[in-house]
């Protein structure tokens, strides 16, 4: 019997709908390997950028009573080092290894998803949305024409699946998801994380080095919610829905409101990897329950009319 949760996400073959976020225990092919234990169906890498970069220094993440906000500011070892853990983690890994892509430019951008796929990515998702990182994520995706130039040119550089993960921080997220598709992308990632600070009323000082940083958590459930549902009403193409997912009801709740697959971050830190494995159960008996024969009969159900 077909197994419920099987699903192609723009030609990619998933065992269940659930990923590693972006950004989460991203580097390492072990680290990987433990959250493919943990159940996940595919692996996003941290992103990573043609130059090595150290990232902000310390404080770099903060707790609040609704999330985290983060200010990590892009470390990572560069594509010329990161070539080896990709190619390690192809070895081992039997689900989709995608890599988090970002540049400066159109050219960083390509240069990078070519030599990922070159070594093995069965599919790259381009960060233009970081909220915090001057000249690269969010400047580009809150620039429609300069994003679609960055999609346009690593759509002809590299033959596999072209992901783009948006940001919330924009007027309409929708918008930004039509020109990112017209622009040929083959699935969206939604959403990023929310722009937004901290300030220590002791020290009377903003807390994260880089002042500003992105908000994760549950407190950002409904506002991904909001964006997946105005993009499920726009674009054709499989939209990854992102953004304070802790259990099986609230990936349930994402994929009512458009999302073919979701993406775990911040709720592996407080529930451990086996998260992944919790949401794929209790979304399985969900869709038996309910009397359904594959995860993908639920996708945008919420829009009914
Ligand atoms: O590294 C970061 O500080 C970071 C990135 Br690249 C991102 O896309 N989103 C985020 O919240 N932090």
């Amino acid at each position: 019997m077909k197994n419920r949760l099987n699903i192609n996400l723009a030609g990619l073959e998933l065992g269940n709908p659930t990923m590693l976020a972006s950004g989460i225990l991203g580097h390492s092919a072990e680290t990987f390997e433990t959250i493919v234990e943990g159940g996940a169906g595919a692996i996003v890498t941290k992103s990573i950028g043609v130059k090595p970069r150290k990232g902000y220094a310390n404080p770099t993440v903060v707790q609040t009573n609704c999330g985290l906000i983060n200010a990590m500011g892009l470390p990572n070892p560069g594509i010329a080092e990161f070539v080896k853990e990709i190619r390690e983690a192809k070895a081992v890994l039997k689900v989709p290894l995608i890599v988090s892509v970002y540049g400066y430019s159109v050219e960083e951008y390509a240069s990078v998803a070519e030599r990922a796929v070159a070594v093995g990515a069965d599919a790259v998702e381009l960060n233009v949305s970081c909220p915090h990182v001057k000249e690269t994520g969010s400047e580009i995706g809150q620039n429609p024409q300069v994003l679609a130039e960055v999609v346009r040119k690593v759509k002809s550089t590299v033959k596999k699946p072209v992901i783009v993960k948006l940001s919330p921080n924009v007027t309409s997220t929708a918008d930004v998801a039509e020109a990112t598709v017209k622009a040929g992308a083959d699935a969206l990632t939604a959403v990023n994380t929310v722009k937004a600070m901290a300030i220590d009323s002791e020290t009377a000082l903003p807390i994260l080095t880089n002042k500003f940083g992105g908000l994760s958590g549950p407190a950002v459930k409904p506002i991904a919610l909001r964006c997946i549902y105005d993009i499920y009403e726009r674009v054709k193409v499989p939209i990854i829905g992102c953004g304070g997912i802790t259990s099986w009801q609230d990936a349930a709740e994402f994929l009512l409101a458009g999302a073919s697959a979701i993406q775990v971050g911040t709720a592996i830190a407080t529930k451990g990897p086996s998260i992944f494995k919790n949401i794929t159960r209790g979304l399985n008996a969900y869709l038996e329950k309910k009397g359904f024969e594959s995860v993908n009969e639920i996708v945008g159900l919420s829009h009914r009319k």
